[in-house]
């Protein structure tokens, strides 16, 4: 599987710093809309697990916490490969890992990661009527983890600035488009089709109790000592210290974590250290707005 014919890789030198182009409405980076044809054609299977989000939600917490579900709560069968190897992103943007090939040569059980929004996710997963795992967070920590994210990632474009950045978010002007559309669209897909909406609050709440409902949702029982064995792998500070998922892995000139680091704080309220009282009242009115009669509620503290 490759490009359009006749196309050439990006190099990793011209990853630096790309305006997002757009796809569908839907701004992308340019590594991932160059790609969409193939990304819209993947060919599903009937067990393929899909992990969905939109950017810094949790993804990475709730891939490692089904990746130790699968394997019986045995970190060390998790512990040989960097997440991104283990459940390749679907439209990855940059080209030190190619995940359509490595899906494909994947045997099952494969589980993908996106942040594709609903309307984008390729027809073949609704076809085969995969599982979905959705991943929520409140608009205002999701917003900040990506505000520092994209100062981090050097192929994302440049957030300018906090203020800039947020105004950017709050307009759906930023890669993978509209938070209020991602959460509501997979919010109301999940009526009919087989997804489990979770949010980011409640597993900081209770890590446990949203543990046992992915188990029960992928089929899996889960003894007391097993999800013990989970939640203590899955902690901030223990994938923080793993280099499978603290993705240390991956070079400085694509994320350069010293500039921020990919665990960046995992907290419910981290925000509250950024947003001025004017900014929290706009982003609260357009929430009221965009997600009035969804019955999609989130938390923004515990
Ligand atoms: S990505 O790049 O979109 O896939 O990032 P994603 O994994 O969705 O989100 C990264 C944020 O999730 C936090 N995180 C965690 N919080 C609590 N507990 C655990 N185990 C955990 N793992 C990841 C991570 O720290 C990022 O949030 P911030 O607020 O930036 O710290």
């Amino acid at each position: 599987m490759g490009l359009e014919s006749g196309e050439q890789e990006l190099s990793p030198e011209s990853f630096k710093r790309l305006d997002p182009v757009e796809v569908h409405g839907i701004p992308f980076h340019k590594g991932t809309a160059r790609r969409w044809r193939l990304i819209s054609e993947f060919k599903a299977r009937p067990d393929d697990l899909v992990i969905c989000s939109y950017p810094k939600s949790g993804t990475t917490w709730i891939q490692e916490i089904v990746d130790m579900i699968r394997h019986g709560g045995d970190p060390q069968k998790c512990e040989k490969t960097p997440i991104y190897k283990r459940m390749p992103f679907l439209e990855m943007p940059h080209p030190v890992v190619s995940p359509l090939e490595e899906l494909e040569a994947m045997t099952s059980l494969r589980t993908i990661k996106t942040h594709l929004p609903v309307q984008l996710l390729p027809p073949s997963f609704w076809e085969q009527n995969c599982k979905i795992i959705y991943m929520a967070r409140n608009p205002k920590d999701n917003v900040l983890s990506y505000f520092h994210f994209h100062r981090m990632n050097q192929t994302y474009p440049d957030p300018v600035t906090w203020n800039q950045f947020l105004e950017n978010f709050l307009a759906g002007k930023v890669l993978w488009g509209s938070w209020f559309d991602h959460v509501r669209g997979w919010w109301e897909a999940k009526d009919h089709h087989p997804i489990l909406y979770l949010f980011y609050e409640d597993m900081k709440e209770d890590p446990g109790r949203e543990i046992q409902k992915v188990a029960q949702f992928l089929d899996f029982e889960l003894p007391e000592l097993v999800l013990n064995k989970i939640i203590q792998h899955t902690t901030f500070e223990r994938m923080k210290a793993n280099p499978m998922t603290n993705y240390s892995t991956l070079p400085s000139f694509i994320l350069d974590q010293t500039v921020s680091s990919f665990m960046r704080k995992g907290m419910v309220g981290d925000w509250k250290s950024n947003f001025t009282v004017a900014q929290s009242e706009k982003l609260d009115g357009i929430c009221d707005q965009l997600l009035r009669n969804s019955g999609l509620t989130f938390r923004t503290q515990l």
